[in-house]
């Protein structure tokens, strides 16, 4: 192995002094090219070097054919420096090592995502996720970079999709949905549409990041070796100017009883901030003795402690990612609790519980503050 490595090395010495041939080739970032006695292909990228496509089904995360593949002169290959490998394209295949029972997702860069279980990879990826799976080499792991798994039910940034099936095409960056406006726009990329996913809207309601009009090179660079601003096209996008959600509120579902005995209606309330006095929420309730669950996904724009505070007549139960952050399940007086979670950034599962015993009824729902109620595009039905 050493051998191999100390004559690599002298090979790109030697290449290093070799003068640049890419003018008399006329090759253009972007290219992909072999010589003629060899099937390997390597893409000519920004950086004037050539990257090497170590396999097939890394090739074929990024293209769909060889029909723009250049046969250069042997000579010519050698006088182009060899940069570092390719890499799967992020949000195309799933990875697994050979050695490893672990499934990943790739972002940009080589990262790998791990995902915990069968039933986040169903989520992400529907039924049929385990055909988006393709063992690699352990040799190859080397040139990726361990990130982690998810930290919460989000798609790889690189990802292509669709809402439901719908006609508009999009690319996940960071978070982030950035439309493709046109199918022009979206061809100069030469994304797959092998990979576009369909997402369910009710599950995935992702921020609106800008449409995509002009060309962004970070989003077809192959060997993704670009620096500044256009590579935070790609790796750090974030809305200008964007501190807040698209969310439009939680599932409130309201029950006769004390302990949610009989479910009576469902609706879709933007906050939780209710006074009813002495009345009942709805005519459907009883203006004592029943009880409410709110539930869906609270956004939260950059990781910290957050403090939830709840004023309410009687008890609440709150939960952050099905763990008990307020437990107050008795009958009471308005009176305040609060309970602090460290919450990484993006969307986690939020579950209030409510129950009226007699009299007065009212539940508010604060966070950082006593005066800031959870605003409704903060909070989100799935
Ligand atoms: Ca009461």
């Amino acid at each position: 192995m050493r051998k191999l490595f100390t004559l690599f090395f002298i090979l790109s010495f030697l290449v290093s002094l070799a003068p640049m041939p890419a003018q008399a080739l006329s090759l253009v970032p972007g290219d992909l090219i072999k010589a003629a006695d060899s099937s390997t292909v390597y893409y000519y990228g920004y950086d004037g070097q050539r990257h090497a496509f170590p396999h097939s089904s890394i090739y074929f995360s990024w293209y769909d054919n060889f029909d723009r593949v250049k046969t250069v002169s042997k000579a010519d290959l050698a006088s182009i420096n060899l940069g570092k490998n390719i890499m799967i394209r992020p949000g195309t295949y799933l990875v697994k090592l050979v050695s490893d029972p672990k499934v990943y997702a790739v972002e940009p860069e080589g990262v790998l995502r791990y995902i915990e279980s069968v039933s986040q990879a169903a989520t992400l990826y529907g039924g049929a996720w385990q055909s988006r799976v393709i063992d690699l080499a352990d040799a190859f792991y080397g040139d990726y970079t361990s990130g982690g798994s998810f930290d919460s039910n989000r798609h790889p940034t690189g990802t292509v999709f669709r809402y439901d099936g719908e006609g508009d095409y999009y690319v996940l960056t960071n978070g982030y949905s950035r439309k493709f406006l046109s199918r022009v726009s979206w061809d100069s990329y030469h994304f797959s549409t092998r990979f576009i996913l369909n997402v369910p809207y009710q599950n995935f309601r992702y921020k609106v990041g800008d449409d995509i009009q002009q060309y962004k090179v970070a989003l077809s660079d192959t060997a993704q070796t670009l620096m500044g601003d256009e590579r935070s096209d790609l790796i750090t996008y974030s809305k200008a100017g964007s501190t807040t959600g698209s969310g439009t509120g939680l599932n409130g579902y309201y029950y006769s009883g004390e302990s949610f005995e009989t479910l009576k209606y469902q609706t879709v309330d933007s906050q939780v901030n209710f006074n009813w006095g002495t009345g009942a929420p709805n005519s459907g309730l009883d203006q004592d003795r029943f009880s409410v669950r709110w539930a869906g996904k609270v956004e939260i724009e950059s990781a910290k402690n957050v403090t939830f505070y709840i004023y309410s007549d009687d008890g609440v139960r709150l939960s952050i990612d099905d763990k008990l952050v307020i437990n107050d399940w008795k009958k009471h007086p308005l009176k305040w609790n609060e309970g602090t979670v460290s919450l990484t950034a993006g969307f986690h599962t939020i579950d209030l519980e409510y129950f009226e015993n007699t009299g007065q009824a009212e539940v508010h729902l604060y966070w950082d503050s006593k005066t800031t109620l959870v605003p409704s595009n903060r909070l989100y039905v799935k």
